[in-house]
């Protein structure tokens, strides 16, 4: 095994770990396999350290997350009474504090670290490892736990790899090194299920995903001069065909796959006129700093925002800056 990034100071992050009794790992809100795998593979080899560990999120781990050892032991809820007694917090892909979900009081009296992959990040921890050229946080914890000596589990191996595949879109992007495929073999050799991944995290949907993906997929707009591509989801399209915002996970690679496309934007109803939107673009456009203008972040080829307001005021807004970025 070697390291992905050898000149990388995890030093702070790994004195902090070991000096501390009870640590809280906590995902950011609307938890991906990115951040979850991150937070399981953490807690299992902290606990390998006998340290008190918890993983306590905002909101629940998706369903693709839940083959995944451990990830019966995450809580969830805006309830952080019973986490008064960590003394480190240690939260993973998440690019600002708000992205955590918790009142900010909490964090006041612990030390909080901060992992994370993207380019964005608010730099909000007491100690704060960031850096963008990590393909996913769950690759910064296989750094990490060789920088703490601790031997990779397969536990720990299944759910970085569950964190790499996802946040790679299946190593399709451009972040993927031939060390992130060294890694891949090292995660294999530690036990990580390559095949169990595959069939949990892409074999593994709801029928309601296609009704939704259908309602979704006729309201597609290529714009732009084909450019572009703009993708959504309503409200109440979830009560119709009996789903959640989860299930929508990954649609907006159907508009990336499109010939010519450059940029695709995916705009998901979060609510009574809140939307999450979600970008993906290629070189040389920057899509995350398109969304860091709109109040987001990310990074070149992923970012992502929340946006309110109706439908229509967004999708203007947004389409107007889409526009602005090819024209620049
Ligand atoms: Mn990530």
């Amino acid at each position: 095994m070697s390291l992905l990034y050898s000149d990388v100071d995890w030093l702070p992050v790994t004195q902090a770990l070991k000096s501390a009794d009870c640590i809280h790992i906590v995902a950011h809100v609307t938890p991906d396999a990115d951040t979850i795998g991150s937070q399981l593979a953490l807690f299992h080899a902290l606990k390998s350290l006998g340290k008190h560990v918890v993983m306590h999120n905002m909101d629940p781990a998706p369903r693709i997350c839940q083959y995944l050892q451990g990830s019966e032991y995450i809580s969830h809820g805006a309830s952080i009474d019973g986490l008064k007694d960590a003394d480190v917090v240690v939260a993973v892909d998440a690019g600002s504090l708000g992205r955590l979900g918790f009142d900010a009081a909490y964090f006041s009296d612990k030390t909080l670290i901060n992992i994370d992959h993207h380019a964005s990040n608010t730099m909000y921890g007491n100690i704060n490892l960031i850096d963008a050229r990590y393909c996913a946080t769950g690759a910064m914890i296989y750094d990490l736990l060789q920088c703490m000596n601790i031997a990779l589990s397969a536990e720990s191996a299944a759910a970085i790899y569950a964190a790499v595949l996802t946040d790679t879109t299946s190593f399709r992007l451009s972040t993927v090194t031939a060390d992130v495929h060294r890694m891949v073999a090292d995660l294999m050799d530690a036990g990580a299920d390559v095949g169990l991944a595959a069939t949990s995290i892409y074999q593994s949907h709801r029928k309601g995903r296609f009704d939704i993906l259908q309602l979704c997929l006729k309201g597609m707009e290529i714009c732009d001069d084909g450019h572009s591509a703009w993708l959504w989801v309503e409200q109440d399209w979830y009560a119709q065909t009996d789903t959640q915002a989860e299930d929508t996970e990954g649609f907006i690679d159907y508009a990336r796959s499109i010939e010519g496309v450059e940029v695709a934007a995916f705009l998901r109803a979060d609510g009574e006129h809140v939307w999450k939107l979600s970008l993906r673009g290629q070189a040389p456009y920057h899509v995350g700093k398109l969304a860091a203008a709109l109040g987001g972040g990310g990074h070149q080829y992923a970012a992502g925002v929340t946006l309110l307001g109706t439908r229509d005021e967004v999708t203007e807004k947004v389409k107007r800056a889409v526009t602005e970025l090819f024209n620049s």
